[in-house]
């Protein structure tokens, strides 16, 4: 029996890890007794009713019908892995936090991702923000970085988050839809708040539709505070990097993978990081001197801002690798507490009024998440370095504190120092200026600042910053999200805040829904031109690829074996990864031998690939040309504009699925290096890109 399947309480008393300590032969009761039988309750006679006494039942039944606890309000659906983060440009300059002070350093990490909006067993690619939240534990204690994939957010203050996230999930009369923006009360909630803009423009785009986890960025999106030894504080913005490259789906590619696979994100990085080759991401942060913070037409305390690269360059300071999976979903996935308000000495929070509430929250929601104030002497939310306080009892609490005094001074702690631990000089000081940016310390006003008045001109410069394929993009989502809008006044109330952003777009908007531009909505303050910025397009940060990719050969009986096993070596002596697809699942008779499909035809459709191949024999492609399963293969993987590779026997399958060749479309040697991306070019053809 494996030694995880089984939960042991072998451990010495306190003892926090459950996981057994050595092997054991038998199934027990939670309370460590043997159970003679797993199969039959206890009944009186053979087909008597069951006994009350059957405490091994009852415990087994009791136990199952409270295994699970609410679900996360919002990032209910998540993926997450265990890993590393290695400092690679010591910064004790900028800050005295401990794992940025050396070179090498290495600090472990659990990291989350997530969608937002949809329950826990919803699917993995629906439009929307991605969750990005990564816990390092620091030998100073935790510091949780709750980032998004997205660098900027939908609302400025977060007195404004509960009504942004009732707007966004299930209508509250109806139940529905689920894990989607595209209705009424998300678009209404929108279209009121302009401020809303610059998020929406970004969830619009290719970003809210990531190819993978691994494949997409990450940020902390508030700007923080970085304090250094002498207590000298620099803003700064943080940055995940992937080493992959960005990469996107297109929209039909993800509504499709909603029924292929609804673990397709989650079953992605699992087998990543079970295969060996391990996500990895660079992290970088902005330097924001308090100069450039003046300078710049808006506030960086607004969380609807970013600072464009070009302005403010990201420094590379440490990467993070991920090479371990869960153990188990629910102890650590689902136990999982994330708190921004988690920091260690040399990292500080800044005014903005989004990241002040947050500090609230997050620690508010666990209570109600894991049922105790103690959650976090849960094992993953466990500090790696010691830890002393006087906070003591409540429900479970599983360390057993030591000692007769449970207060602070005290004289009688055996525990640590003679006189108990103390606050020490070493520990976190919090900055103390408030005067940054214009602030009054004295002030209490329920206001938003002016310099936070400015909606529009960033959402522009995102617009302005895409390619051509991305804005035709956004402009098409735009028009299926609004079309899923069932109430007039609210679609064309959004054609009229979205004409602040750019004409075209809300004119494009407006055709594709069959309206008529309405007036633009009177901006807070007049959007100016910011130009643009290529970091915040996808497609001009894709890398040509194959390397973290997987891609299909489909073969049937009869196929040849030596040209499926001359392509499978070129993708993999590229770092890309082959599946086998086929009508049977075989084991199944070919030239050369016999070979075992991984996947079979219609359950592997093309969306699950990055590109795809066929090694077909002309008879077997006459009965394909029949099958709609192989046909959609065909004409999806055209249609999401992936390399399709054909032999000479199965070059009749692509003509006759329509297809039109291009440099896409190759034959089988030449796929290897095709397969390494796709064919923005063929967009045109398929889609009214207007
Ligand atoms: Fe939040 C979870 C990211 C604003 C309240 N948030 C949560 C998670 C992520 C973020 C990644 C999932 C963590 C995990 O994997 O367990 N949230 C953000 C970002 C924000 C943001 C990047 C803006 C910059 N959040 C935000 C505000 C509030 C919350 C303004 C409330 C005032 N967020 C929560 C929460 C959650 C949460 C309700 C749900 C589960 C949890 O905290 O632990 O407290």
């Amino acid at each position: 029996m494996s030694r995880r399947s089984i939960q042991s309480g072998k451990g010495k008393a306190g003892e926090l890890h459950q996981t057994s300590s050595g092997p054991r032969d038998a199934l027990t009761t939670n309370h460590g007794v043997r159970i003679s039988d797993n199969q039959n309750s206890l009944r009186a006679g053979s087909v008597g009713p069951t006994l009350l006494e059957d405490f091994v039942l009852r415990e087994k039944i009791f136990h199952f019908d409270h295994e699970r606890i609410p679900e996360r309000i919002v990032h209910a659906r998540g993926s997450a892995a265990h890993g590393y983060f290695e400092c690679t440009d010591a910064i004790p300059g900028l800050s005295r936090a401990s794992l940025f002070s050396e070179k090498g350093k290495r600090t472990p990490v659990f990291t989350r991702f997530s969608t937002v909006a949809g329950g826990a067993g919803s699917v993995d690619t629906p439009r929307d923000v991605r969750g990005f939240a990564v816990k390092f534990y620091t030998d100073e204690g935790n510091w949780d970085l709750v980032g998004n994939n997205i660098p900027v957010f939908f609302i400025q203050d977060a007195i404004k988050f509960p009504d942004l996230i009732h707007s966004v999930k299930m209508e509250a009369d109806r139940g529905f839809p689920q894990a989607a923006s595209a209705h009424d009360t998300f678009w209404d909630f929108i279209s009121l708040m302009p401020e809303t803009m610059h998020t929406m423009i970004w969830a619009m785009s290719d970003r809210a539709i990531p190819r993978s986890y691994r494949m997409m960025e990450g940020f902390g999106v508030h700007t923080f505070r970085l304090v250094n030894a002498k207590g000298k504080s620099t803003f700064v913005k943080f940055h995940w990097k992937p080493k992959l490259g960005l990469q996107s789906l297109v929209w039909d590619e993800s509504a499709k993978l909603q029924g292929a696979d609804n673990d397709f994100h989650r079953r992605d990085l699992w087998e990543a990081i079970d295969s060996g080759n391990f996500p990895e991401w660079n992290f970088g942060i902005q330097v924001i001197s308090e100069k450039l913070a003046e300078e710049l037409p808006y506030n960086v305390l607004d969380p609807t801002k970013i600072v464009p690269e070009e302005i403010a360059p990201v420094r590379i300071i440490g990467r993070m690798v991920l090479d371990r999976n869960p153990d188990n979903h629910f102890a650590e996935n689902e136990q999982a507490a994330f708190l921004p308000s988690n920091v260690v000495p040399g990292i500080d929070f800044t005014n903005d009024p989004l990241l002040q509430g947050r500090l609230f929250s997050y620690l508010d929601t666990q209570k109600s998440r894991l049922g105790t104030t103690n959650f976090h002497q849960i094992p993953i939310n466990a500090p790696k370095c010691p830890f002393a306080n006087m906070q003591r009892d409540g429900m479970m609490q599983t360390f057993v504190p030591k000692g007769r005094a449970n207060y602070e001074p005290n004289t009688l702690d055996e525990a640590g120092e003679a006189a108990g631990p103390r606050a020490s000089k070493e520990g976190f000081r919090t900055f103390e200026s408030n005067t940054e940016l214009g602030n009054s310390p004295t002030d209490k006003l329920r206001v938003r600042d002016e310099t936070f008045g400015d909606h529009f001109s960033q959402p522009r410069m995102f617009w302005h910053s895409q390619t051509e394929n991305e804005q035709a993009h956004i402009a098409s989502a735009l028009v299926f999200e609004l079309s899923k809008v069932g109430t007039e006044h609210i679609r064309k109330r959004t054609l009229s805040v979205i004409r602040n952003i750019d004409h075209d777009l809300a004119k494009r908007v407006a055709d594709g829904l069959g309206l008529k531009v309405p007036a633009a909505t009177p901006p807070f303050r007049e959007p100016v031109d910011l130009g643009s910025s290529d970091s915040l397009s996808i497609q001009k940060n894709w890398q040509t690829t194959i390397r973290g990719r997987t891609v299909a050969i489909l073969f049937a009986e009869g196929s040849d074996k030596d040209a499926i096993d001359e392509l499978t070596s070129s993708i993999e002596g590229k770092g890309g990864s082959v599946y086998l697809v086929a009508p049977k699942v075989g084991p199944l008779k070919v030239k050369g031998g016999m070979l075992q499909a991984d996947g079979q035809l219609a359950g592997s459709p093309s969306p699950l690939f990055d590109a795809v191949a066929m090694v077909l024999m002309p008879d077997q492609v006459e009965k394909l040309m029949k099958d709609s399963a192989a046909r959609g293969w065909v004409s999806d993987a055209y249609s999401h504009l992936k390399a399709i590779g054909y032999c000479p026997g199965s070059k009749a399958l692509l003509e006759d699925c329509g297809i039109v060749f291009d440099d896409g479309i190759v034959p089988n040697e030449k796929w290897a290096k095709a397969a390494a991306r796709r064919y923005w070019d063929r967009e045109s053809n398929l889609r009214d890109l207007a």
